[in-house]
Order: C-alpha cells, then structure tokens, then sequence
C-alpha cells in the first residue's frame, strides 16, 4: 500500500513529515509514481488533470485544500471517495485573516495610510463595531468560525448559505431568494464560498450595487468586499469597475481570477485594495499530513471517513 503526494510546490514538504509520522509507509511524489499498481491513497493540490485516472487500486483521495474546484475539474477525477481539508490549523489562520481585514476596513485604515504618507493629522469618522453589519456568504466551516471571531467585536453578523442555517446571534439567509435582502443590510461583505457551478462570478458588479448604500443608513463610507474564497467567485474588472464608481468603498482580495495576479493588474496598486497571495488560510505540512494519515486509517479500518465532498454539489 502507497501513499501518493502529487502538490506543485511543497510535496516533498508533505512527504517528509509522512515518513516521520510512519516510517513503514511507502510514500511516492509525482511525477516517480513507480509501480501505480500499489498506490491506494492521494493527497494532492492541483495534480495534473488525469494523474489520478491512472491509479488503478486507488481508494482515496484527500484533498490538502478545503476547496475542491480544481479537483473537480479534471474530467477523469476517478469516482473513489474524497475528503477535503478540514483543520483548527487551516480554520484557526483563516479566522484571523478575516478579522484583521474587517478590522482593518471598519477602521477605514486605507484611508489613515494614505494620510500618513502625506503626514497629514486628520481625524475620520467610524463608526462603533456594533452599527456595522458584516455579512458573510458561506457558514461553512470557515464563515461560521469566522463569525465567531466577529462576535466579540459586537459587529452585526448575517450570513447567506445555500441551505436554511439557524445560528445563534446571526441573522441567516438562504438561497437566491432571500440574497437580495441579505446584501441590502450588509455593509462588508466577507466572501467564503466554495467554486461551484452556481457561485462562479457571483461578486459581480450587479451584486455589488445591491450592497447596503450610502444615505440615511450609511455606516461607512461605502460597501467593503472581502475575498478569501475563490477567485472564480469574483469578476475582477467589476471590483475595479465598482471601486471606480465608489459602489464599493475598499476590498480585500486574496484569491483572483487568474493567480498569481497579473503583473498588469490595476488591483495591485489601488490605494484602496489589498492583495494579499492567497495565502489567507495556507496551512503548515505537519497538520494536513496528520490529516491524511488518519483518514487513510479510517479507510483501512472500514470506519466512517470525515469531510467527505459531495460531488452532486460541487464542495
Ligand atoms: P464549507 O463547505 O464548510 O462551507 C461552504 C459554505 O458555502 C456553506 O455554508 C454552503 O452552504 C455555502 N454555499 C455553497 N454553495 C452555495 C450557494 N450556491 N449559495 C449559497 N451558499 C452556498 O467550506 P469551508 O467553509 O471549509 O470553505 C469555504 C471555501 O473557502 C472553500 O471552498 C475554499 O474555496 C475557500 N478557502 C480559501 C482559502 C484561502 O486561503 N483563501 C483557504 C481555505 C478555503 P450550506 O451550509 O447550505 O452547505
Ligand atoms: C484551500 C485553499 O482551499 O488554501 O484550502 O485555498
């Protein structure tokens, strides 16, 4: 029995810590996959469309990300089960990553760091924690544990999900009847969606101008999006286009369209953007090996696997 680690840039990483945590375990990186027929077990990131087709034996696939979209998209994905990353590690990062950019924006810090590079002293009105609704689409996982952290802040917490969700202290919305009403008393949006077939370009510029708008209700200077799902969820052009328009007051973007952003991007330099590599929730080797460890156990054990995708949903 074989573990195969197929991930672009840190795989050797993952293989080290694998054969320290099981010396007897036969651990292969792609491309030297040797005798295919041993191999049972892929943990992988983004393995080249078809790899996977030609693992005969294969019975399981861990994921190292929580999004699946890549894997999804290989046309040959065998139909062997699939678990993706679930951790306090991965969920612990991306907790911070959001309440520091909440933070960041609610304290409209964009515009103090513009000031201070022209050493001007100006006061700016903000406003208290608990006049601004952050709402966040996904309560999965990631949008729950981060809605937590905001908790303590006294934000207004709301959140969109696809099916109905009952949390405490969180007003929650379901599906694209109730979206509108959602992103109308929203006024930072936190993005923690998974790629789907259905959530591909939804921040698009329509839906930013549904965001909760400047006049009598206005908390801040204008609607915040933060990104930290996919960039396949966001139409970049619109994020510029909506800045532009000041439908969009400042953005924090960890994910884009294209990764690495490209050079040419306008984003990289809007004074009022953050970009950050999609590095939001990146988690250290030793937990996902960990990870997979135990779900290859589980599966030689005949127990229950955890975090399973649903293929039929996309995540
Ligand atoms: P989960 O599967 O736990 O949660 C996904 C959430 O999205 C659920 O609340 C789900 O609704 C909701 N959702 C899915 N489809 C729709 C839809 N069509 N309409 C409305 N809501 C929808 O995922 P995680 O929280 O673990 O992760 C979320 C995403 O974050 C990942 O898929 C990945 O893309 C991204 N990510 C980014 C990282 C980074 O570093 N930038 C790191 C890790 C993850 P329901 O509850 O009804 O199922
Ligand atoms: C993930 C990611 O999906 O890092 O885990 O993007």
């Amino acid at each position: 029995m074989a573990l195969l680690i197929a991930s672009s840039s840190r795989a050797e990483e993952f293989a080290a810590f694998a054969r320290a945590l099981d010396p007897h375990l036969d651990v292969r990186v792609a491309p030297d996959l040797g005798n295919v027929a041993q191999i049972e077990h892929a943990l992988v990131w983004q393995p080249p469309k078809g790899l996977l087709k030609t693992l005969p034996n294969l019975r399981l696939i861990v994921s190292v990300g929580a999004g699946v979209d890549a894997l999804l998209d290989d046309p040959d994905l065998p139909g062997v089960p699939m678990v993706r990353f679930v951790d306090a590690d991965l969920t612990g990062r991306m907790r911070e990553y959001v309440a520091l950019h909440v933070l960041y924006h609610h304290r409209r810090m964009s515009e103090f760091r513009e000031l201070q590079a022209r050493k001007v002293w100006k006061y700016l009105a903000e406003p208290a924690a608990h006049e601004v609704r952050v709402g966040l689409m996904g309560l999965g996982v990631l949008g729950s544990a981060a809605a937590r952290a905001l908790q303590h802040f006294g934000y207004r917490l709301r959140g969109w999900t696809r099916s109905r969700k009952s949390l405490d202290g969180i007003a929650c919305y379901a599906g694209d009847a109730e979206l509108d009403a959602f992103l109308g008393e929203t006024d930072i949006l936190i993005a923690l969606l998974p790629l789907t077939g259905a959530t591909r370009g939804i921040l698009n510029r329509r839906l930013f101008a549904k965001l909760s708008r400047h006049g009598r209700d206005a908390r801040l200077p204008g609607p915040v999006l933060i990104n930290a799902g996919r960039g396949g969820l966001q139409v970049d052009a619109d994020v510029l286009a909506s800045l532009e328009a000041g439908e969009l007051y400042a953005a924090s973007l960890d994910v884009f369209e294209a990764e690495p952003l490209p050079h040419s991007s306008p984003l990289w330099s809007h004074p009022r953007v953050l970009v950050t590599p999609h590095n939001a929730a990146e988690s250290a080797p030793a937990p996902i090996v960990r990870y997979a460890l135990k779900q290859m156990a589980a599966v030689r054990r005949g127990e229950p696997l955890r975090n399973v995708v649903d293929r039929a949903q996309g995540y």
